[in-house]
């Protein structure tokens, strides 16, 4: 009887001595300890439960005692599950792509982004779904300010990441915060370098955002080229299955005079189609001497995937987008206020007023002063 309280309270301070020693070291979510530690409580309770039984005086409450250790290892062995299940751990119940949920949002909460949606869905759908890619997904998102470029990251993040954007797999970078100096190049590129492998060992599914590309130094990017190039692994290390995407207003301008043509030649803004930006967007990404991407072998090397282009939005985009600032906001929506936010904002060419000036942003902040 004594042994086999024994015997279980040894099993449950080994069980719960493990998530707690490799907490420290980082690995919470580790699989291979917790078959290990398992089989050893099992074994030890078997081999004391075994011995009591022989010269058992009472044989009811041994019995009972026996039931109710095996109950709880069988317990503590479950224990780990439950643990994944309130800790994010770099498995399937804490990153699953949501193939519905990233359409339905890039089809109802997306506004005038025709090509970026399609792209988007395309790219990301057939590399999730891609059990051995040969190399990771790098998609490049280019265009006007406030179009939606981190928008779209953050519906991304959301539809494969249960934490989204709150994920620790989920990794963002931003130029004038990270890498403010021109002068410590050599160490932000160590640094850069260190970072990424040191989140994609931690898991292979990793999210990494770079944002305001056209202010990070030139060349900078150049030291994380390795890894998203079609290696098998890198020092022990598999990128295949990370994501990077580049957000940068870099081509804005060129996006900007393609759409401006179609809507002068009275064309509709849906016949623009991919190769009609994609080339001059590249070339005028690779020849900016301001843009982090200037003369990159990324792009010398085609190791970005999709060059996604950001169209400029039109008054109409912007009716809808102050229309769903009403709706999260659990106000009715208003056409009236919906109309009068839209026409206070500042649209160019100066002349024909086609595309608005801000893109969407600051609707949030409008809709406070017109309400
Ligand atoms: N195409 C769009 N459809 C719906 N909402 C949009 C769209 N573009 C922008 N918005 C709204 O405007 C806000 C600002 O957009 P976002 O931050 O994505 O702009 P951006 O493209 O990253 O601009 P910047 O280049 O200045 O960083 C978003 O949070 C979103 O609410
Ligand atoms: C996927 O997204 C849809 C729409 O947002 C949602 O209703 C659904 O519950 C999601 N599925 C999973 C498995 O999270
Ligand atoms: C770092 O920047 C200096 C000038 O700011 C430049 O001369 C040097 O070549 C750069 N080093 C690297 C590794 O890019
Ligand atoms: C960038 O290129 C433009 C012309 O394309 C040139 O006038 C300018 O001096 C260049 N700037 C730098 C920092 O090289
Ligand atoms: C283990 C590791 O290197 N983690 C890094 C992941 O990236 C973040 C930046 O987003 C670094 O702060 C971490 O040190
Ligand atoms: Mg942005």
């Amino acid at each position: 009887m004594l042994f086999v309280l024994a015997s279980a309270f040894i099993s449950v301070a080994l069980l719960f001595r493990f998530p707690s020693r490799s907490a420290s070291q980082g690995n919470i979510c580790g699989m291979k300890p917790k078959k290990r530690q398992v089989s050893l409580c099992l074994l030890l309770l078997l081999c004391l439960g075994g011995t009591t039984t022989t010269e058992a005086i009472e044989p009811i409450s041994t019995t009972i005692a026996v039931g109710m250790a095996a109950a709880l290892t069988g317990f503590l062995a479950t224990y780990q599950n439950i643990f994944y299940t309130f800790h994010e751990c770099c498995r399937t119940e804490w990153i699953a792509f949501n193939k519905t949920g990233l359409r339905a949002d890039l089809d109802s909460k997306l506004f005038g982004q025709h090509i970026a949606s399609r792209i988007i869905f395309k790219a990301l759908n057939g590399f999730l779904n891609n059990e051995n890619p040969k190399k990771p997904l790098v998609l490049s998102l280019h265009g006007w300010t406030g179009t939606g470029k981190n928008f779209v990251s953050k519906m991304i993040a959301e539809n494969i990441y249960r934490e989204g954007m709150d994920s620790k797999f989920v990794h963002v970078f931003t130029s004038t915060l990270h890498f403010p100096h021109l002068s410590h190049n050599i160490t932000y590129k160590a640094q850069l370098q260190q970072w990424i492998k040191g989140n994609v060992s931690n898991c292979e599914r990793s999210l990494f955002i770079f944002d305001e590309m056209d202010k990070m130094q030139p060349g900078l990017i150049d030291s994380i080229k390795p890894y998203l190039d079609y290696y098998d692994k890198l020092d022990g290390v598999s990128y295949r299955k990370s994501i990077f995407i580049f957000l940068s207003n870099a081509g804005g301008e060129s996006i900007t005079e393609t759409a401006l043509d179609f809507w002068k030649a009275g064309r509709g803004r849906e016949e623009i189609e991919l190769k009609d930006v994609e080339t001059a967007l590249s070339l005028s990404v690779f020849n900016n001497n301001k843009s982090g991407f200037f003369h990159t072998s990324l792009i010398d090397k085609n190791l970005v995937d999709f060059f996604v282009p950001f169209l400029p939005l039109e008054y109409q985009h912007v009716v809808q987008c102050v229309m769903a600032g009403m709706r999260d906001r659990d106000m009715d929506p208003d056409a009236d206020v919906a109309d009068q936010v839209a026409r206070d904002l500042v649209y160019f060419p100066k002349s024909e007023r086609v595309f608005s000036v801000k893109g969407c942003k600051t609707i949030d902040s409008k809709l406070d002063y017109y309400t």
